[in-house]
């Protein structure tokens, strides 16, 4: 398997020099053994010591911060508890020699998110539609194959270390849609969790489970899951002890409730804060936590019926439930309104639970922006909507009080995410859940120089060029102006226009021959505009104030309708789809000038990926281009061929 971001030569400056650890326990045993392999293999070892990590009481940071500074020639790590030793050796990685060369002065490092959680959607069984890994592009899941637990020791530990440096400390093992072989991951099963859980916790990694809501009928033969039967609440606790006496250090639950057919509370008639909190008082006495999704919506909406708006469901389903949930409830929120799009507007969720945990979800697994066959860095797009001003002038990342999960993907393929170049976004979620204003350029950089160590100048500017826009490029020759979908109904990849359209998704975009996009106006729309706090309620709502790319999310506008940047709508579709394909068409050439300088087979990976996404782009164009060619009759301004 292939060593990401962490190879060998990223251990040199460390491994050349001798270094001293002081302090005990899991963790600190884990810096040893780190410190102990670079030695061996590097040849470092006895001498007065140029690197020191210390436990020390006074230490700035917190549980998992660290300071960091060099003076008189040794380079010290202080922490005040050993997660922060192992974060801080990590932050010495990535500097190499740089921690090594001049003095620098102490300054403290602690994370801006206190869980930074990846979510697998991992099956035990390989499901006759989704696979072993739902949304999963790269590979098999690397916990479980066909039924069966693997145990892979080597590569679970590898994926621990590889996401502990970047600071990730929470893991979700299972998919939260919980099939009946999983459901048993709770109960019978448990002690494939409990082993996964041994694994990643010396690398300060807890483990989450996805549970079903009817687990009390599934595996307790109880006749009802009703949160509110006294029975029920005994089920949960007396089954939540035993994953505790089993794994102490559990994190807690994962609950995707009704939604796209899991069970939920409205089953019983009772709410989603009666749900969530019946299993949080289970949790509790431990210190657990329960992620409870936000992603609620009707998927068996009927198209012509205009007053159903799958963005205004989750505002509608949750925001009044704020203050009724525990303390240890965490109501995972995604980005959008919608289901992890290219572009959507952020989640007004997100600013309307001011007495509730929130946690945003992000999707690192490229669902819907090109499926590890494209290159779509996504650091961009997240460092975009953490900083958003949801709240002004609160942001997304001060909103987001319970933490940043995002679904993983990982999976038991040679390079870990299909596309070599996708490991860059497992990466930067993990970098930017530590520090949210990070700029996802450097963070790509991190992740060059991590990657490639001693990467020549030519191969550094070409990873950056072939990635620093591509989330950009990608936008460009697929969904235009934030409307979304378009994609292959169920499998995602690829183009059809109407795929979803007359489906009951609830994922429109109301192309006729007169305009295109989702009126979710107050005025005349959806009203989905008015739950957005100002100044953002206003600045949807009117046509001379929201931002172009996110026009079609919110309004319906005649194809002539003209943009800030001055083009008609129709004019941006043919330009941008023209303009998306070049873009894609120079990377193959970029990437060819590096032939030399990266291992072939990558090399040889990521040019087979390049041209399926230039044929992917094409076929993108053409379809896109075409189809509103004869929607609107309109010709482009250009007098390019648009159809092929
Ligand atoms: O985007 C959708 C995916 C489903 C997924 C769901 C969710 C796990 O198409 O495969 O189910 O989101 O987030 O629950």
């Amino acid at each position: 398997m292939h060593a990401a971001w962490l190879p060998p030569e990223a251990w040199r400056a460390i491994g050349t020099r001798p270094a001293r650890v002081d302090g005990e326990g899991l963790l600190v045993q884990t810096v040893l053994d780190e410190l102990n392999a670079a030695h061996a293999a590097f040849g470092g070892g006895p001498g007065a010591p140029q690197l020191v990590l210390a436990l020390s009481p006074t230490a700035d940071g917190g549980p998992e911060g660290y300071s960091l500074g060099r003076s008189d020639g040794v380079t010290t790590v202080l922490a005040e508890a050993p997660a922060g030793l192992l974060y801080g050796l990590f932050h010495v990685v990535r500097l190499g020699e740089a921690a090594f060369a001049d003095d620098f002065p102490a300054t403290v490092h602690r994370p801006v998110h206190a869980r930074r959680m990846l979510d697998h959607w991992d099956n035990v069984d390989r499901h006759p539609v989704m696979g072993q890994v739902e949304r999963g592009y790269s590979g098999g899941s690397i916990f479980w194959r066909d039924g069966v637990a693997l145990r892979d020791e080597a590569r679970v530990k590898a994926y621990a270390r590889l996401v502990a440096a970047t600071g990730i400390n929470a893991v979700a093992v299972n998919n939260v849609n919980v099939h009946a072989t999983e459901a048993h991951l709770l109960t019978d099963r448990l002690d494939e969790v409990a082993w996964l859980a041994d694994v990643f916790r010396p690398y300060g990694i807890r483990v989450h489970l996805s549970v079903s809501f009817n687990a009390p009928m599934l595996l307790g033969g109880l006749p009802t899951a009703d949160p509110l039967d006294p029975s029920v609440a005994a089920w949960w606790a007396a089954v939540t002890k035993n994953v505790y006496d089993a794994i102490p250090d559990f994190g807690g639950y994962v609950v995707k409730a009704d939604s796209e057919g899991q069970p939920g509370p409205f089953g019983y008639g009772r709410s989603h804060a009666d749900g969530a909190n019946v299993l949080a008082d289970a949790l509790a006495p431990y210190g657990g936590v329960v992620h409870w999704r936000a992603f609620v919506y009707n998927h068996r909406q009927d198209w012509r019926d205009r007053s159903t708006d799958r963005a205004r469901a989750a505002y509608d389903h949750f925001a009044p439930l704020d203050g009724q949930f525990r303390d240890n409830v965490i109501l995972q929120v995604k980005y959008g309104p919608i289901d992890f799009q290219t572009r959507e507007p952020v989640s007004p969720v997100i600013a309307a639970m001011a007495r509730t945990r929130v946690a945003v979800e992000l999707q690192v697994t490229q669902e819907y922006t090109g499926q590890q066959q494209h290159v779509c860095y996504l650091g961009p797009q997240w460092s975009e909507t953490l900083s958003f001003p949801l709240a002004e002038p609160r942001t997304v990342s001060e909103l987001s009080t319970g933490g940043l999960v995002a679904v993983s993907n990982v999976g038991d393929d040679e390079y870990w995410t299909g596309h070599p170049l996708a490991q860059a976004n497992l990466y930067a979620f993990g970098r930017l859940a530590w520090d949210p204003t990070l700029s996802p350029s450097a963070v790509l950089d991190e992740w060059i120089s991590l990657t490639f160590p001693g990467a020549e100048a030519v191969l550094r500017e070409t990873l950056h060029a072939m990635m620093d826009h591509s989330w950009r490029t990608y936008e460009l020759y697929t969904a235009p102006l934030g409307v979304g979908f378009m994609v292959k109904p169920h499998y995602h990849y690829g183009p059809d226009i109407d795929g979803y359209e007359y489906s009951p998704w609830g994922t429109y975009h109301f192309a006729d021959r007169d305009g295109i996009g989702v009126d979710r106006t107050r005025a005349t729309g959806t009203g989905y505009t008015g739950q957005y706090p100002p100044p953002w309620c206003d600045i949807y709502e009117s046509l001379s104030t929201c931002p172009d790319e996110l026009l079609l999310f919110f309004h319906h506008v005649p194809y002539g309708h003209v943009l800030h940047s001055g083009k008609t709508v129709i004019q941006h579709i043919y330009d941008t789809h023209f303009e998306g394909v070049e873009r894609v068409r120079a990377l193959r050439p970029l990437w060819e000038r590096v032939a030399g300088l990266v291992d072939p087979a990558l090399h040889a990976r990521v040019a087979e990926r390049l041209d399926e996404q230039l044929r992917c782009a094409i076929e993108w164009r053409d379809q896109i281009n075409t189809y509103f060619y004869r929607k609107s009759g309109v010709p482009d301004a250009h007098g390019r061929t648009i159809y092929a």
